[in-house]
């Protein structure tokens, strides 16, 4: 007999009961910035974390707390914890595992600002950034040396696509003793699980596909309770003051009730629009791991219970046509960020990459020519047909 819940299941319920909290079905919002003690002595055991209880809501608050259990039993960890945003999550991870002196081995291709964290950030302070090309495990095994602390990447990464097979980087990472961190903000949980596939740590930008509206900034991350408690003490509390407000940790909370329903919603229009857009003559190239021509559909298979929602392709004409066919969508949205409600679109090399350089793109796969397509809940049909008369136009005024 199964033993524990589904994933929509524990998505809806877990960790909260009703009867607990006068039968409000909603988890009520802690609005409190701090917590009283009931004397002295146990506020000072608090603080000498001898005595379990909420101090200060920098450090932890209640609907943040339930926020929190719900997303480490998602993703299959022993604990999480609720920051201001990816951003918030992944530089308070970062700082609290890393010291002057250590190397950390990056994918080749990482979302802008991460990129922009490790390389104006992170080196600023004695960390080694090496960049490695980790689509080939050869690459990262000779890269990899006892000075390596932590191996870092995205699975989809943003924004080409591109695959990283966790359990085999992971196990290279873990002969050399080096913690490994990956992006879960492009699959979400319910279709890929690191930790179970021998990662330590899942950071995620909560403002995509987990809060799934576009109206909250968030990010998370879980881990072992021994990291998450350092990385709340040290990295959060201490060192970036990113904690999530109460009230976005319940937008959060919202979101994730229907997570499930929307990833299947998300990833069948994506799968048809994908398809639609390999066969449409005005494409020059589509990157989707639900396509056979895609060069790690295999592991995509292997490692994702679906292929996601999001496709990176180039129109004919490059970068000057893809600005034709961009401007000419009516009811696609132009708008950075993914996992919404709306389908989004946005130029990568002039947006979300541009903190990376002409030359920096180029190295690392992230071509001028490069569309994001973020696919949304509207119905596939509109989604179509709207991507179709942009191309068509695009082309037509290519012709002229
Ligand atoms: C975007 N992305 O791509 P906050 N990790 C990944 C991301 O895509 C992002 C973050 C972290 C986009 C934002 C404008 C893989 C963000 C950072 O934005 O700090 O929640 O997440 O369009």
């Amino acid at each position: 007999m199964k033993t524990k819940s589904g994933f929509a299941t524990r998505a809806i319920h877990h960790a909260y009961d009703p009867m607990q909290n006068q039968g409000a079905l909603t988890p009520p919002l802690h609005l409190t910035s701090t917590f009283s003690f009931e004397t002295v002595e146990s506020g000072g055991e608090m603080f000498a974390g001898e005595r379990q209880g909420h101090i200060y809501s920098r450090i932890s608050n209640p609907t943040c707390d339930l926020l929190e259990q719900r997303i480490a039993s998602l993703e299959g960890a022993e604990a999480a914890l609720a920051l201001s945003s990816g951003m918030g999550a992944i530089t308070a991870t970062l700082w609290s595992l890393l010291s002057p002196g250590d190397e950390v081995i990056v994918d080749q291709t990482l979302y802008g600002c991460t990129f922009a964290f490790m390389r104006h950030g992170l080196s600023k302070w004695g960390v080694t950034i090496t960049h490695v090309d980790m689509t080939d495990l050869d690459r990262l095994r000779d890269a990899i040396s006892e000075k390596t602390r932590v191996v870092y990447f995205e699975t989809p990464a943003n924004p080409n696509m591109r695959l990283v097979d966790i359990k085999a980087a992971s196990s290279i990472a873990h002969g050399a003793g080096a913690t490994v961190v990956v992006d879960n903000t492009y699959a979400t949980p319910y279709l890929t699980r690191p930790i179970e596939l021998g990662a330590d740590i899942v950071v995620h930008s909560a403002t995509k596909y987990l809060g799934g509206h576009g109206d909250v900034v968030a990010g998370l991350v879980a881990g072992t309770a021994e990291q998450i408690s350092e990385i709340r003490l040290v990295g959060m509390k201490d060192m970036t003051g990113a904690v999530m407000a109460p009230f976005n940790a319940m937008l959060i909370l919202r979101g994730l009730k229907t997570l499930a329903l929307r990833m299947d919603r998300h990833c069948a229009s994506a799968k048809a629009v994908a398809a639609n857009l390999e066969a449409h003559p005005a494409v020059r190239c589509v990157h989707f791991p639900g396509l056979e021509s895609f060069e790690q559909f295999e592991l995509a298979a292997r490692q994702m219970d679906q292929p996601g929602a999001m496709i990176a392709f180039e129109v004919e004409g490059g970068m000057t046509g893809g600005i034709q066919f961009m401007n000419r969508l009516r009811m696609i949205q132009r708008a950075v960020s993914l996992g919404d409600a709306e389908t989004l679109i946005q130029h990568p090399a002039s947006m979300t990459h541009s903190t990376y350089t002409a030359e920096e793109r180029a190295l690392h796969g992230i071509s001028d020519g490069l569309i994001r397509l973020s696919v949304g809940l509207e119905d596939v049909d509109d989604i179509l047909m709207d991507l179709d008369q942009a191309l068509i136009g695009a082309s037509r005024h290519a012709a002229e």
